[in-house]
């Protein structure tokens, strides 16, 4: 018994010096608010808080030493014509270039990047090829590069996925199917330093965007 109780007499001692320690730290406003921001970080659950069906997964490929990731097509805003998006990695060697991209789905599919137009807007071009240089990721995304598909063939639902083959300077080829994103399902992650226009698509004439 008295073994038991000399035991007892430290265990105890030490769990008021673990109280006492926590009350100070509770009694330091900063620190308590501290924690209270650690602990509730903000948007976990952006991706999966979207009602209704749930995203599917973004594409990916990989050739080489192409990678490719995060790849969809818009639910096409206008009736003829979307955009697709996706991020190029080229681990080398060599420099290589997006230089083509094909689908079964719309007459033509081109590579597109935003021009400003001198007067503050800014218009889609085409052009020829998107430099993939060594180590570097490329990102084609809403108001920057991307693929534009012209003339499509179909409708084409949230859900449906676009056959596309990428071809590139080096002679290698992808193909890869591209989920269809409605605008809610539509990866936000990654938008231009200016901010959030993510709507091109609502305002100025070409709808591709
Ligand atoms: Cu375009």
């Amino acid at each position: 018994m008295a073994r038991a109780r000399t035991r007892l007499v430290p265990l105890m001692a030490t769990a008021a010096v673990a109280a006492g320690a926590l009350l100070t730290a509770c009694s330091n406003s900063e620190e308590a608010s501290t924690l209270t921001t650690t602990v509730t970080p903000p948007k976990v659950t952006r991706s999966t808080s979207h009602a209704g069906t749930p995203a599917p997964a973004l594409a990916t490929a990989t050739e080489g030493p192409l990678q490719i990731s995060g790849g969809w097509v818009k639910q096409p805003p206008k009736k003829d014509m979307t955009a697709g998006y996706l991020t190029l990695r080229n681990s080398g060697p060599a420099a290589d270039a997006l230089t083509g991209v094909s689908t079964p789905v719309a007459d033509k599919a081109e590579l597109h990047t935003m021009q400003a137009t001198g007067n503050g807007a800014e218009k889609m071009v085409q052009i020829n090829e998107i430099p993939l240089p060594v180590g570097q990721d490329v990102e084609l995304r809403s108001g920057g590069q991307h693929l534009m598909l012209v003339g499509l063939k179909k409708e084409l639902a949230a859900g449906e996925r676009v056959p596309v083959e990428l071809s590139f300077a080096s002679g290698k080829r992808i193909s890869m199917s591209l989920p269809v994103l409605s605008q809610e399902q539509a990866p936000r992650a990654s938008q231009s330093p200016s901010g959030g226009s993510v709507t091109p698509t609502s305002g100025s004439g070409h709808g591709g965007h």
